[in-house]
C-alpha cells in the first residue's frame, strides 16, 4: 500500500521503505546519518522537479511548467479525475445542446425570458431561485452576504467624497422615522466599492469593445428587510454623465444599474476572490512545501492531502482560462491584458490578515450583519481548523525554539515569502516562523484557504451565474449615462450576446457542480501519519465537523433560500477544480 503513496515511489530501491513509513520525523529527529542523507537527497530531487516560475510579473510565483503534461506524475491527476474533467465540459457544451447556440456570436436575445433558452437543461434549485428572484432588490442585497463573492461588503461610517448620493436621495427607502446620517452613526449603513476596476483595460471579442466600470453601491440593514440597496453611482467620479440611480428610478434603469453592479461582482468574484485569493495563493503553498519538506516530516504530511491536484488544476487554468487565447479572452470583459491588471491591483494591496476570517470581518465592520452564514459558518471552520491544526503542531513541536530551530520549516517560509510572495510588500508575513502560534495561523490559513474558502467561492458559482441577466460575464455596450434613456433593446444589447452567455453557464457549472470523486474536509485517504496520538487529533477534527455539519443543517432549517456551501461534507480537502 506504501507503494501507492506518491511521495514514497521514487524511494523505492534507494532505501528499504520501512525505514521511512510511518513515525513523523522532525530533521532533529533523525540523527542516523544514513537517514539525515536521504532527507537532504530527496529534497535536491525534488528541487529539480519542482521549480519556480514568475508567470507574469506583479502576481505570486507558480511552478514552472508549460502545461500540465510537465508535472510529475504524483501530483498529476488521476485518470478518473482527468476524464471527468475532460468529459465534463465536452457534456455541458455538446451533450445539452447548447452547441447550436454557442455559434451565433454577437447576436443578443430577444428579451429577457429567452435566456430561459439555455436554462432549462442545465439547472440547480437555488439557480431557479434566482431566476425568479433576480430583480427584487432584498436579494440583491443578499447576495453580497450569501453568494459566490461574500467578501466585498463593509460597514460605511460615512459617505466617500466621489459619492454623489445625499440623504434626501435615500429617505424614501429608509422610511419616515429615521435618516442617512443617524443610520450612518448606528452603523447600519454599508458601501461596496468597485474603485479597483478603474482604469482596468477592456477586452475586444471578435472585433467588437467590451466595457467595465467602477460602481460604489450603497446599502441599508433594514430592520424588516434586510440588506437593500440605497442608491448605485456607476461610475467613480460623479458628474452629469454619471447619475446616482435610486430604487425609485424608472424600473428598468434601475434594474440596468444594479446589472452593471453583478457585472462589475462577476469581475472580482472570479480573478480576485477566486483565482488570485484561493488558487494561486495556495499554489505558492504548495511548491514551497514540495521543494523544502520530505514526506517524513509532520508538518508535510499535516499539508499534503490539502495540496492535491491544485498544481495541475491551476497549470490547466493558465493554459485554457486565462491564456491569450483561453476562455476569458473568448467571453469576459477583463480577458486579455485586463485580467492581469486586476490581479496586479488587488496582489499590491493583498494582505496575510485579509486571509484570515476573524480578521477579515473585523476590518470590514460586518460582525453583526444579520444574516450573514457565510461568516458564521467560515467562523465555525476557522475556530475548528485552528484547534485541529494547533494540536498537531503541539504533538511535534514542544515549544517555540523547536519551531525557529527547524532548518526545514525554516527554509520553507523562506522560500513561501520570498520566493512565492513576491514583489510584495503589504503582504505582512515574515520570513521567519519564530513561534508555534505563527506556525499555526500559517497552518490555519492554508488549510482555511484550500477548503472553506476555496468551497465559499467556487461551488456556487452555478448557482449565482447560471442565470446570466444576474451575473453577466461582460457588457457590450457602455454603461447608462441617464435614466431616462434606458430601453429593454440597449439592456438585451449590453448583456452578454447567446453565445457568451452559454459559454458561461457551461463554464460555471463544469466547475462548480459536485465533484465526483471529492474527498471531503479531514478525510485522509492516504495515512500519512500514525502515531495514536496523531489519530485521535485527527479523529476530534472529524468529529467538531460533524458537530458543525449538523448546526449549519438545523439553521438551515425553514430557509426559503439554504446556504450550504460551507457544509463539511460539501467542502473538498484541496482545490482539486
Ligand atoms: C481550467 O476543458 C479551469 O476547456 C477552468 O482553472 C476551465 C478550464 C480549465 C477550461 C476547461 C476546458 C480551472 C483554475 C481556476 C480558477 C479560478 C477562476 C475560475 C474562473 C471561472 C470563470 C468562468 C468563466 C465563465 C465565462
Amino acid at each position: 500500500a506504501l507503494l501507492t503513496f506518491p511521495c514514497y515511489r521514487w524511494l523505492v530501491g534507494d532505501i528499504s521503505v520501512e525505514l521511512r513509513e510511518g513515525t513523523a520525523k522532525r530533521h532533529c529527529d533523525d540523527s542516523e546519518p544514513l537517514l539525515l542523507a536521504h532527507r537532504k537527497k530527496e529534497l535536491q530531487e525534488r528541487q529539480k522537479l519542482y521549480r519556480w516560475q514568475a508567470w507574469e510579473s506583479g502576481i505570486p510565483k507558480c511552478i514552472d511548467a508549460k502545461t500540465e503534461k510537465d508535472l510529475p506524475q504524483d501530483v498529476r491527476f488521476d485518470n478518473e479525475k482527468m476524464s471527468d474533467f475532460e468529459g465534463s465540459l465536452h457534456f455541458a457544451l455538446l451533450e445539452l445542446s447548447l452547441k447550436k447556440l454557442v455559434i451565433h456570436f454577437g447576436k443578443s436575445w430577444c428579451d429577457l425570458d429567452d435566456f430561459k433558452r439555455i436554462f432549462w437543461k442545465l439547472k440547480s434549485p437555488v439557480a431557479e431561485y434566482v431566476m425568479n428572484h433576480w430583480r427584487e432588490d432584498w436579494f440583491f442585497g443578499f447576495q453580497f452576504l450569501n453568494g459566490s463573492n461574500p467578501r466585498m461588503i463593509r460597514r460605511c461610517r460615512k459617505i466617500p467624497e466621489n459619492f454623489a448620493v445625499s440623504g434626501d436621495m435615500v429617505q424614501g427607502s429608509l422610511g419616515p422615522r429615521t435618516n442617512l446620517s443617524k443610520e450612518l452613526k448606528a452603523g447600519n449603513i454599508y458601501l461596496v466599492d468597485y474603485a479597483i476596476l478603474e482604469g482596468v483595460p477592456t477586452n475586444v471579442i471578435r472585433n467588437s469593445p467590451q466595457y467595465l466600470c467602477a460602481p460604489l453601491c450603497l446599502l441599508y440593514e433594514h430592520p424588516d428587510q434586510g440588506l437593500i440597496p440605497l442608491a448605485i453611482q456607476l461610475d467613480q467620479t460623479p458628474g452629469l454623465d454619471t447619475p446616482v440611480f435610486l430604487p425609485t428610478d424608472p424600473p428598468l434603469a434601475w434594474l440596468l444599474a444594479k446589472m452593471w453592479v453583478r457585472h462589475s461582482e462577476f469581475q472580482i468574484f472570479q480573478l480576485l476572490s477566486h483565482l488570485l485569493r484561493t488558487h494561486l495563493v495556495v499554489e505558492v503553498i504548495c511548491v514551497a512545501t514540495l521543494r523544502q519538506l520530505p514526506a517524513v516530516h509532520p508538518i508535510y504530511k499535516l499539508l499534503a492531502p490539502h495540496l492535491r491536484y491544485t498544481l495541475e488544476i491551476n497549470c490547466r487554468g493558465r493554459t485554457q482560462l486565462i491564456s491569450p487565447e483561453g476562455i476569458f479572452k473568448r467571453v469576459v470583459s477583463t480577458g486579455g491584458k485586463g485580467l492581469l491588471v486586476l490581479s496586479q491591483k488587488e496582489y499590491k494591496v493583498l494582505t496575510y490578515k485579509s486571509l484570515q476570517p476573524d480578521w477579515d470581518f473585523q476590518d470590514r465592520g460586518v460582525t453583526r450583519l444579520r444574516d450573514y452564514f457565510y461568516r458564521e459558518d467560515s467562523m465555525m471552520l476557522w475556530d475548528a481548523i485552528y484547534s485541529f491544526v494547533s494540536e498537531m503542531v503541539a504533538l511535534y513541536y514542544s515549544g517555540d525554539e523547536e519551531v525557529s530551530q527547524d532548518s526545514e520549516l525554516q527554509a520553507w517560509i523562506q522560500d513561501i515569502t520570498k520566493e512565492g510572495f513576491h514583489e510584495v510588500s503589504k503582504f505582512g508575513l515574515a520570513s521567519e516562523l519564530k513561534t508555534r502560534k505563527e506556525l499555526i495561523t500559517l497552518l490555519a490559513v492554508v488549510l482555511f484557504t484550500c477548503s472553506a474558502q476555496h468551497a465559499a467561492t467556487n461551488n456556487g458559482q452555478f448557482d449565482w451565474c447560471a442565470w446570466v441577466p444576474n451575473t453577466p460575464c461582460t457588457m457590450r455596450r457602455p454603461p447608462p449615462t441617464s435614466k431616462d434613456s434606458v430601453t429593454m433593446e440597449m439592456i438585451m444589447d449590453t448583456l452578454p450576446d447567446i453565445s457568451q452567455s452559454c459559454v458561461e453557464m457551461a463554464i460555471t457549472w463544469h466547475l462548480g457542480r459536485a465533484q465526483p470523486n471529492a474527498i471531503p474536509l479531514g478525510q485522509y485517504t492516504e495515512q500519512h501519519f500514525i502515531e495514536p496520538k496523531a489519530l485521535k487529533v485527527i479523529e476530534q477534527f472529524r468529529q467538531e465537523l460533524v458537530n458543525i455539519e449538523n448546526k449549519i443543517i438545523q439553521r438551515n432549517e425553514g430557509l426559503e433560500l439554504k446556504y450550504l456551501y460551507l457544509c463539511p461534507s460539501k467542502i473538498e480537502n484541496s482545490i482539486t477544480i
